[in-house]
């Protein structure tokens, strides 16, 4: 269970994936797209179904999850014309059908424009057996900007999005072009571009690693730098810094009304009781990753990291999960 929590947390984080920049241009709803999907064969049997167990066992494994350093974003060039027009199309209707796949169930809609760099399998129904375990409810589309190709003939685009009625996503969506068709090929999540808002709170948490000398054990933390008290304000952004050797993710999410977040472990609290706000991952060793809410709730949050540490266990196991309350401005 806590795998295939933690395999659907990494899921839909990826899932999202758009990158926005700054002055791109908003996208009305009456502008929205509706989507335009070949879909994919039905009934074709994934390998993970037959794997089962063993896929599940392989995701827990520290080396399966291992993590390259921060990746270098390849330089390119502006795109134009007919490029340019075809990248915006291909993005638009790729959020379009992502948004219809969350809202119908059906991931085929969104995972037939991906390509099969996507998910290192030539399989995309491993893709939506993934991507068929919850995740966000919604995406909007807000804006697309810092349209480029390169030289290795792949153009990519920032798109700016809101996830599940909260998260201010911004990815830098790369495409491909396949016989004729711009498909989905790789996202990098960047800073959203929150200059919009009247109000933002910038919340700084550190990560850390802490290794207690007589056993090796390692402790993690989400660390505040201030109070786990902030006063709701347009945006909130969660700053977070991982001072750390390993790769980290940060899930946010809301659990029932007084649930102990460690009953994620023990299935006290399901997958189910809970609501997905936001992701930020990775956060690999040295850096800096910003995740930015919009309009939050006054209410409980909690955030916790589901990256498996050198023991094998899900780091929430060792102290990687934290809650900080949001509480509604003075009159
Ligand atoms: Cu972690």
């Amino acid at each position: 269970m806590l795998n295939r929590l933690k395999y659907a947390m990494l899921a839909a984080s990826s899932a999202l994936l758009i990158v926005g920049g700054i002055g791109g241009a908003t996208i009305s709803a009456q502008e929205a797209m509706a989507c335009v999907s070949p879909g994919l064969p039905p009934g074709t049997p994934t390998p993970m179904d037959e794997m089962g167990e063993e896929m599940d066992m392989d995701m827990a494994s520290p080396e399966s999850m291992e993590m390259p350093a921060v990746p270098e974003m390849p330089v390119g060039t502006p795109a134009e014309g007919d490029v340019l027009a075809a990248l915006d199309a291909a993005a638009t209707n790729y959020v379009a059908c992502l948004a219809e796949g969350w809202a119908t169930g059906d991931p085929s809609l969104y995972v037939a424009l991906e390509s099969e760099n996507m998910w290192g399998s030539p399989n995309p129904w491993d893709r939506v057996a993934s991507e068929s375990e919850g995740g966000f409810s919604s995406v909007e589309l807000r804006g697309l900007s810092n349209q480029q190709v390169y030289e290795d003939g792949r153009a990519s685009v920032n798109i700016d999005a809101l996830v599940g009625g909260h998260w201010l996503a911004n990815l830098r969506a790369f495409f491909v072009e396949q016989d004729g068709v711009w498909l989905y090929d790789e996202e990098v999540f960047e800073q959203a571009d929150t200059s919009f808002a009247d109000s933002v709170t910038v919340v700084g948490i550190n990560i850390t690693e802490e290794t207690d000398e007589a056993s090796g054990a390692v402790t993690y933390a989400f660390q505040f730098l201030g109070s786990p008290t902030v006063t709701a304000t347009e945006v909130t952004t969660l700053n977070f810094s991982n001072q750390g050797v390993e790769p980290h993710e940060a899930i946010l999410v809301q659990l029932p009304d007084g649930a102990d977040p460690m009953g994620l472990l023990d299935g006290s609290v399901s997958f189910e009781d809970m609501t997905l706000l936001g992701v930020a991952v990775p956060i690999f060793p040295g850096q800096t990753v910003e995740m930015s809410l919009l309009n939050l709730d006054p209410g409980t949050y909690t955030l916790v990291c589901f990256f498996p540490g050198p023991d094998g266990a899900p780091h929430i196991v060792n102290g990687m999960v934290a809650q900080f309350d949001v509480v509604a401005a003075a009159a």
